[in-house]
């Protein structure tokens, strides 16, 4: 039965073994994320590609060697896994392929109001940059400066609080943005990418294999537009629209991410916390990377992390927010962060 399926899609299973696996019920159609699949096939050996048809129920799976395909059809045909986000329980089914492809590769639009902005900064403007930020100031020192579970972060102009998922509006901290950062601004102002110029900046500091949990920033915090400079590495960011869409954005080195209107309100964005130190991401050319919908194309591949830097800038918010989203705006809840999602409280201190 398994196989008549696999035929009405046009995917031609084989009995020998192979170097790729097609797995049934793990596909974005049937709510499997792409960083749970990777984490569970990734066990078996190294993972050349996995590609994940847009609204499909299945996944397709190619490993280095037949060797570790035939370990995972193995390990995994017919075993039990709970899905992460629903916390159901679904039986995989495993047969293998002669080839992994897609061939109704559609492009998926980006989450309106976002945008990515390629090569923004020159490689002297990001080593400057990197080196503004003092990572060894003690606590007692002007900026705020967290070592949070999955990060370290340090914020100016305003300190972030991760309790309150807020910024204390009245307490701005001495010393503003470093003298660099001023220039980078006027040059986005300049530029269109931005309306307004932030006085709040958060640096977030990850190292391989860490990350942010998925999340809006607080709308009774921030105004509309937030943008993120990446610095050091680039890194796939993940959108999450309520009713469970992901789109996963490549965020190049020395690019900015626009977020405004309802990328910036509704989605959800962060990037993977696992032990694992690699990025799915489309192996087309650099040039094509920005904005990649990793999900939903054939043409991946590995990518090693680095430590990477990111600039946060957002503009404190002095007045209620009186947005279109109100299923997810506290201002209009009339309640701090409720029905949001926030920082779990594992990030803190
Ligand atoms: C935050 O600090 O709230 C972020 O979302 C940071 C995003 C990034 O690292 O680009």
């Amino acid at each position: 039965a398994q196989h008549t399926l696999m035929r009405h899609e046009g995917i031609e299973c084989v009995s020998h073994a192979t170097q790729s696996l097609v797995v049934a019920n793990a596909g974005l159609g049937n709510g499997m994320s792409r960083h749970q699949l990777f984490r569970i096939v990734e066990e078996y050996g190294l993972v050349e590609t996995l590609l994940m048809p847009p609204n499909k129920p299945y996944s397709f799976v190619k490993y280095g060697t037949t060797e570790e395909a035939k370990k995972a059809f193995d390990a995994l045909n017919g075993k039990e896994v709970t899905r992460e986000d629903f916390g159901q329980n679904i039986v995989l089914y495993i047969n293998f392929v002669e080839k992994v492809f897609w061939k109704n590769v559609v492009p998926t639009s980006l989450p309106p109001g976002l945008t990515v902005v390629e090569k923004v900064i020159s490689p002297e403007e990001e080593r400057r940059m990197l080196e503004s930020i003092d990572w060894t100031e003690d606590e007692d020192t002007q900026n705020a400066q967290k070592t949070l579970k999955h990060r370290r972060v340090k914020h100016f102009g305003y300190e972030f609080c991760y309790n309150s998922n807020n910024v204390d509006k009245d307490k701005p901290l001495p010393g503003g943005f470093p003298g660099i950062c001023n220039l980078f601004l006027e040059k986005c102002l300049k530029r269109g990418y931005i309306k307004h110029k932030p006085d709040q900046l958060t640096v977030n500091q990850y190292e391989p294999g860490q990350g942010i949990p998925p999340h809006i920033d607080t709308h009774s915090a921030f105004e509309d537009e937030i943008i993120s400079l990446s610095l050091g590495a680039e890194i796939v960011m993940d959108f999450k629209h309520p009713d469970g869409h992901t789109v996963a954005i490549m965020l190049p080195r020395r690019s900015l991410l626009v977020m405004a209107g309802e990328s910036r309100y509704l989605w959800t964005h962060g990037y993977m916390i696992t032990p694992r130190k690699y990025d799915v991401i489309q192996a087309s050319e650099l040039g094509q990377k920005v904005g990649t919908i990793t999900a939903d194309v054939g043409d991946l591949t590995l990518n090693r992390r680095e430590t990477r830097t990111s600039f946060t800038f957002r503009k404190v918010r002095r007045s209620p927010c009186n947005c279109i989203y109100s299923s997810v705006c506290d201002s209009q809840k009339g309640q701090q962060r409720q029905g949001q999602p926030s920082f779990p409280l594992s990030e803190m201190e």
